[in-house]
């Protein structure tokens, strides 16, 4: 099985729970927490597995969400009663409409990607793994005391909130295509944090509505937290090569001024080109060159994941990443295993399902270089007024 054992050097742990990939939205909610069960079933049939120490993630107490989400909201949520399929009536804390419907097991889902976040997060922050990886999690949207976006539980924030109490910085990236707001709100007076999302943004038009590159924080000048957002907003069709020229010019700009204790790396996967949501054209090696690039940095790493609607190139990119964590990617035979579960999934139009192939019809590239450039100029200039 390509042979791959565990990296000399560095170590990496795994947090998943099955029980958490056996929840449904509904029927055409494009959020199918069965994508985990693709991502490891690939995973898997690599052998990846022998290379990281895996843990059966648990479910989060309730003083755990707390540290976070407000006690009525947590109260609400677990009481939350499963509407009529027809009925699509919001109740209170933006609950039950299309986008966060209350489904069978709502809460235990819930708790168990936020628990695998949180014990990912004491792996690192106890100096018992150097990467940390949670596909389950990365639900960026949710606040303090509502729902939004398919995100119940705002997983990232509680993991933050882990890492902080033994580190003085966290800084926090978002590959995800849709910005992460509910992080950036959050941390939004905080200092200890910086928060920088890549995102589609063309005003209003594209959910959740926010991430513009003026939004760099509080705008009183001494509120701690002022600066400390950066938004990258970008327009449909972006490629490998501006993505990751962009991914690595800014992430080398923040950890200049920022010096962060470690790092916490959303891997959205609706920014892969072929997305039933998104409207970029990275490919699976982009994407994982982003991960890459963190990893190069030999800070703790935690690694969640986040959106992803085209549920085979969710698991080929997560998968790849998985071996970019271990670092055998370079060894991986690109094409999948004879004796992968689920394997038809993977052979779209060609016989030869290999794992960094993506088939998402090319769009054209609306961003100009002369926009990019301008981002990274602002963002220049942004970043001198934050100082560690
Ligand atoms: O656009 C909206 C709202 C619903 N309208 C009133 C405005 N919602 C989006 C939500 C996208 C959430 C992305 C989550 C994540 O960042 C993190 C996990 O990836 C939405 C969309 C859309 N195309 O943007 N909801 C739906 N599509 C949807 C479609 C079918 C059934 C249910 C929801
Ligand atoms: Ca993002
Ligand atoms: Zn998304």
């Amino acid at each position: 099985r390509n042979g791959i054992t565990r990296p000399k050097g560095w170590t990496v742990s795994w947090h998943s729970n099955p029980a958490i990939e056996k929840h449904h939205f509904g029927h055409s909610h494009p959020m199918k927490p069965w994508r985990l069960t693709l991502s490891k079933s690939l995973i898997m049939s690599y052998g990846m597995h022998a290379a990281m120490d895996t843990y059966e993630s648990r479910v989060a107490t309730r003083e755990e969400l707390e540290d976070f989400h407000s006690e009525d909201y947590l109260d609400f949520l677990k009481t939350a009663k499963v509407a009529l399929p027809d009925d699509t009536e919001v109740m209170p804390y933006n609950l039950g409409g299309s986008d966060c419907p209350v489904f069978d097991g709502l809460f235990t889902y819930c708790s168990m990607y936020a628990g695998a976040s949180i014990d990912a997060a004491r792996k690192l922050a106890n100096e018992e793994a150097d990467i940390a990886v949670n596909w389950s999690g990365g639900l960026h949207h949710a606040k303090k005391a509502e729902a939004s976006g398919f995100c119940y539980v705002n997983d990232i924030v509680l993991a933050i909130l882990q890492l902080l109490r033994k580190m003085p910085r966290v800084l926090y990236i978002d590959i995800d295509v849709h910005h992460g707001d509910g992080v950036e709100e959050a941390f939004w007076s905080s200092d200890r944090v910086l928060t920088l999302s890549m995102h589609k943004y063309d005003g209003m038009n594209f959910f959740p509505g926010t991430g513009d590159l003026d939004r760099t924080g509080p705008i009183d000048e001494g509120n701690p937290g002022a600066h400390h957002a950066i938004n990258v907003p970008l327009l449909d069709g972006i490629d490998d090569e501006q993505y990751v020229w962009l991914f690595k010019t800014i992430v080398g700009m923040c950890l200049e001024q920022f010096r962060p204790s470690a790092i916490v790396l959303q891997c959205g996967a609706d920014s892969l080109a072929g997305d039933r949501l998104g409207r970029f054209n990275v490919q699976v090696q982009g994407h994982g060159a982003c991960i890459a690039f963190c990893k190069s940095l030999g800070l703790p790493l935690l690694l969640v994941g986040g959106g992803g609607y085209t549920p085979r190139n969710v698991a080929r990119a997560w998968a790849h990443e998985t071996s970019i964590a271990i670092g055998c990617d370079a060894t991986l035979d690109p094409i999948i295993p004879d004796h992968t579960p689920f394997k038809e999934y993977f052979r779209y139009d060609t016989i030869f399902p290999t794992l960094e192939q993506i088939l998402g019809d090319p769009r054209p590239n609306r961003n100009s270089a002369k926009r990019v450039n301008d981002i990274v100029q602002s963002i220049r200039e942004q970043l001198r007024m934050v100082n560690f």
